[in-house]
C-alpha cells in the first residue's frame, strides 16, 4: 500500500488557489457564492438572468505539475497524464448525535461535515485528492463490525474515471489508516463523440468504503459522504448548491424532522441544516440515495428539467420537449441526480417542502423546507407551529412536517 510522506499544505500559487476555491464549494460551511448573481428587482424580459458560467479547467505551472505529478506515482486513468489541481480532504470525528458516532469530510479538519464538502470538476480535468485520516483508531474500532477489516478509512467515487489505487476499497488496499495520509487521482473524462465514449458531466456522489467493514456501511451511515457535480465548459453555473442526502431511518442529511432545519428567521446562514435562497437565486440540489431504502424526492412550488446537468437550453421544441419537466423523482440507494432552477420563480418568498413523498417516510421526520427569503433577508412568515427554529435559537416544535400539509 502506498505510504504518503509528502506533507504540502497548500499546493501552489495563489492564483490556482483562486481556482480551487472557486471550483469547490463549500456546502457544509455555506455561503459561497458565485459571482454575486444575486437578482435585483424584478426579472427582466430575459427567461434565463445573466449568470457565470464555466470556463476552462485550471492548469498548473511547470513547478507546480512535477509537484502533483510525484504526489501520487502510479497509474492514471487513460487521458489523464497528470493533476493540475490538488486539494486537500480531512477525515475527522464529529461530535455524537446522542450515541450516534458522526464523522465528516472536511476541506479542512475545521470545517468537516456531513455532508462534506461539494467537490466541483469541470470536464477535462484530472483532480489529486489528499485524503488525510485524523479519525482516533478507538473509533473506528467501535464502528467495526469485521475484524478482518484493518481500521482505515477511505475515499471511493462514482462517475468519473479512476484507476484500482483510487478504488478506496480493502482488496486494492486503497484505504488509509488512522493516522495516515493517501492521494486519490479522479480524472473527469470528457465526452467524445468520435468514441462514443460519454463524458462523466453530471450529479454523482463520494464516499467512505472501509469503515466497519468492506462495504464502508458504518462509515457512511456515521457521515462519510459527500457530492461531486462534473460540469462542462460552458454550463451555466449556480448561484447556490445544495446536497440532500436522503437515508435510512427516514433521514436527510443523517437528519430527522427538527433537526433538518435548523434556519435562524432572522439571520439564516446556509449549511446542510439550513437551505435558503433570494428569490430569483439560481439553486442547484444534488440529491444522493443512501442506505436500504428507495425514496422520492420532492420539492415544492417548483419543478425542473430532469437531463444530466439540472437544465435544458434552446429552443428547439422538439429538444425541448424530450426532456421531462417533474417536481418529484425516485431515487434508490446510490444513486444521484442533480438539477437547477429559480429560487422562488413566479412563486415569490416562502418556505417550500422539500420531503421525501413515500408518506410514512415523510410522516417520520423525512421532510425540511427550502426558504426562497424575504427582500431583507429574513425567512417568510410561517405559521408558529411550523417554526424552525424560535427566536430564542431553542428547537420548536415541528408538528406541521407531520401534519400532512402537502
Ligand atoms: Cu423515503
Amino acid at each position: 500500500m502506498e505510504k504518503e510522506t509528502s506533507r504540502l499544505g497548500l499546493v501552489g500559487a495563489p492564483r490556482l488557489w483562486a481556482v480551487a476555491i472557486l471550483a469547490v464549494t463549500l456546502v457544509g460551511a455555506g455561503a459561497l457564492r458565485f459571482g454575486g448573481q444575486q437578482a435585483a428587482g424584478p426579472a427582466p424580459a430575459a427567461v434565463v438572468p445573466a449568470a457565470n458560467t464555466v470556463g476552462e479547467p485550471a492548469v498548473a505551472s511547470a513547478a507546480e505539475r512535477a509537484v502533483l505529478a510525484a504526489l501520487a506515482p502510479g497509474d492514471r486513468p487513460e487521458g489523464c497524464i497528470q493533476p493540475d489541481r490538488r486539494i486537500n480532504l480531512y477525515a475527522v470525528e464529529l461530535p455524537k448525535d446522542g450515541t450516534q458516532i458522526r464523522l465528516g469530510y472536511g476541506l479542512t479538519p475545521e470545517t468537516a461535515s456531513y455532508p462534506g464538502p461539494l467537490i466541483e470538476m469541470i470536464e477535462g480535468e484530472c483532480l489529486a485528492i489528499t485524503l488525510h485520516n485524523q479519525i482516533p483508531a478507538a473509533t473506528l474500532e467501535a464502528l467495526r463490525r469485521d475484524p478482518n477489516i484493518p481500521l482505515g478509512v477511505s475515499l471511493h467515487t462514482h462517475g468519473v474515471k479512476y484507476t484500482p489505487t483510487s478504488d478506496g476499497t480493502i482488496h486494492t488496499d486503497s484505504y488509509v489508516p488512522p493516522g495516515g495520509q493517501r492521494t486519490y487521482i479522479w480524472y473527469a473524462k470528457p465526452r467524445n463523440t468520435s468514441t462514443g465514449s460519454q463524458g462523466t458531466a453530471g450529479y454523482w456522489w463520494y464516499h467512505d468504503h472501509l469503515g466497519g467493514g468492506p462495504h464502508g456501511t458504518q462509515g457512511i451511515g456515521a457521515g462519510l459522504f459527500g457530492g461531486l457535480v462534473v460540469r462542462r465548459q460552458g454550463d451555466v453555473r449556480p448561484d447556490r448548491t445544495y446536497v440532500t442526502a436522503f437515508g435510512d431511518l427516514q433521514s436527510i442529511n443523517l437528519r430527522r424532522g427538527a433537526a433538518t432545519d435548523t434556519c435562524d428567521p432572522v439571520n439564516p446562514v446556509p449549511g446542510p441544516t439550513c437551505i435558503i435562497a433570494d428569490k430569483g437565486e439560481r439553486v442547484e440540489f444534488l440529491v444522493i440515495g443512501m442506505g436500504n431504502d428507495m425514496h422520492t424526492f420532492h420539492l415544492h412550488g417548483h419543478s425542473w428539467a430532469d437531463t444530466r446537468t439540472g437544465t435544458v437550453d434552446g429552443t428547439n421544441k422538439a429538444i425541448v420537449d424530450s426532456v421531462p419537466v417533474i417536481d418529484n423523482k425516485t431515487i434508490g440507494p446510490g444513486d444521484t441526480f442533480g438539477f437547477q432552477f429559480l429560487a422562488g420563480d413566479s412563486v415569490g418568498a416562502g418556505n417550500w417542502m422539500v420531503h421525501c413523498h413515500m408518506q410514512f417516510h415523510s410522516d417520520q421526520g423525512m421532510s425540511t423546507m427550502m426558504h426562497v427569503l424575504n427582500p431583507d433577508g429574513t425567512l417568510a412568515a410561517h405559521s408558529a407551529d411550523h417554526a424552525p427554529v424560535s427566536a430564542a435559537g431553542a428547537p420548536a416544535a415541528h408538528s406541521g412536517h407531520q401534519a400532512g400539509t402537502k
